[in-house]
């Protein structure tokens, strides 16, 4: 998400880095820079006007021209303005006092609605919420199953109808009142697509607006089809209005411009966006956090959020005792990689870290997800004892380890090198990757040690 751009204006940041001063010319230089990289992400070329005139505005005023380090301030400028176009403020879904709380989930066809609908609830769900699901699809075949599959995946009831239910506002009234009598306080519709927007779709979703009373229509978007969601939510938002926007497709090769235009064109809140196929593939959207990405400086809160929801707080908080102890085991090494692979690819890790965009050693970094299946399937073939103490792993317990795992013996030597080492680094940090994240009371510990970390210069704000 954002790699590109991310990319360039970190590199327009370092060359006003590398001038002494900073001036009317290398500063205008530096923004002609900064607006060819927005248009160039698909950036709606109102917000790129709008945005490079802020921040001129505010990079001439005299005080950053006197500033003693004004690189730094000019990245300050950007990322405040981003924020603002992006929306200043982290934006919640609304809920009804009166549940169940409708949400209206519209959008054109396959820009992930359904698979949308399954993230949300699932979403809902982790954040304290009892939500049911039901899809007015009538018109694909296959589409009402399509989510009943995604339902039983996550473990969200869904409401499929009753013989006799053959129309969207009947499907949907029923679901309403099968929500309330079953305690549910959300009730998410998946609604049909189109491939353009007609009237007839706009009809039946004003029919059902008009018979839920939704206090959320979200509009679906896929971020791949760039200025076309855009224009496309600004339709939408005209004929039916809409009250927030889910980005779909945010984990292919979207420039990102959707996301940095749909707030400004439509006036209405980016609130999730979608990063995968898989139903835990999903994130709130927050625009300070969104605007530090794509400057570079990593989204360090994303992760600990995504971590804290995988971990196991008690388990990482005894990890991190064993490893100061030194009884970090090869069980142990087995179930933080374990916990390490439910966050996510290590390659989606390494994206959230501070600073791995910028290096480029690390970018063409391709971690190895078989090497790691690899390494568990080393450590299943162990005994216990072997697993609890790795002294007594001889010559002859390596070759029947290596059998058992279909590996070799030196994939087994190797991995035990790997676990000495990864021992005696962790030592050394008191406290493992997740430990140390973790182990803490909140993520504020954490936060707090990334932002003593070394940011290059210029980064610190
Ligand atoms: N990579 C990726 N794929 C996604 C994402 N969201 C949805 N998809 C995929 O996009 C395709 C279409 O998703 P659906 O949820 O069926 O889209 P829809 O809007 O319900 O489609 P219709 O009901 O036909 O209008 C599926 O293959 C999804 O797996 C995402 O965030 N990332
Ligand atoms: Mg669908």
């Amino acid at each position: 998400m954002f790699d590109n751009l991310s990319e360039k204006l970190q590199r327009v940041f370092k060359n006003l880095r590398g001038e002494g001063r900073l001036t009317a010319e290398n500063m205008d230089a530096a923004l002609r820079e900064i607006r060819v990289a927005l248009l160039e992400a698909d950036v709606n070329f109102r917000v790129v006007k709008q945005l490079i005139e802020a921040v001129k505005v505010k990079a001439m005023g005299e005080e950053v021209l006197q500033a003693l380090s004004p690189s730094q301030q000019v990245i300050a400028i950007v990322r405040d303005e981003l924020i603002k176009v992006l929306g200043s403020h982290e934006s919640k879904l609304r809920f009804s006092n009166d549940p169940p709380s409708v949400f209206l989930i519209v959008g054109l066809q396959g820009s992930g609605k359904t698979t949308s609908t399954g993230k949300l609830a699932r979403w809902l769900s982790k954040n304290g919420h009892r939500p049911l699901v039901v899809s007015v699809d009538i018109y694909r075949p296959a589409a009402r199953e399509q989510l009943n599959v995604i339902a039983k995946q996550i473990n969200i009831p869904i409401y499929f109808g009753a013989p006799g239910e053959a129309l969207p506002v009947d499907l949907a009234r029923s679901a309403k009142l099968e929500a309330t009598n079953s305690g549910r306080d959300v009730l998410l519709v998946d609604t049909a697509g189109r491939l353009h927007i007609d009237d007839d779709l706009m009809g039946e979703l004003q029919q059902l607006k008009e018979l839920l009373g939704p206090v959320e229509i979200l509009f679906v978007a896929d971020a791949m089809t760039g200025q076309d969601a855009v224009k496309s939510a600004e339709e939408f938002h005209k004929r039916l209005g809409i009250t927030g926007v889910i980005l779909t497709k945010m984990d292919g090769d979207a420039r990102g411009g959707a996301a940095l235009s749909i707030r400004h064109v439509t006036g209405q809140p980016l609130k999730f966006v979608g990063v995968g196929e898989k139903p835990d593939a999903f994130e709130p959207f927050y625009p300070d956090r969104a605007a530090s990405r794509i400057l570079g400086m990593g989204d360090i809160l994303s992760f600990i959020e995504k971590a804290e929801e995988f971990v196991d707080k008690k388990q990482a908080e005894q990890m991190q005792q064993k490893l100061m102890d030194n009884e970090f085991t090869l069980e142990d090494f087995r179930n933080q990689i374990r916990q390490m692979r439910k966050i996510g690819s290590l390659d989606s890790i390494l994206k959230m870290m501070p600073q791995v965009g910028m290096l480029k050693e690390l970018q063409n970094v391709k971690v190895d997800e078989g090497e790691m299946t690899r390494v568990v399937a080393i450590i299943d073939s162990m005994t216990p004892r072997e697993r609890n103490n790795h002294m007594i792993i001889n010559g002859n317990r390596r070759r029947r380890i290596a059998k058992g795992s279909g590996t070799s013996v030196q994939d087994v030597n190797q991995l035990l090198k790997q676990y000495t080492q990864t021992r005696k680094m962790m030592k050394s940090f008191s406290g493992g990757m997740l430990g140390g994240m973790l182990g803490g009371k909140s993520g504020g510990k954490m936060a707090g040690k990334l932002g003593k970390m070394k940011l290059p210069p210029g980064f610190g704000f």
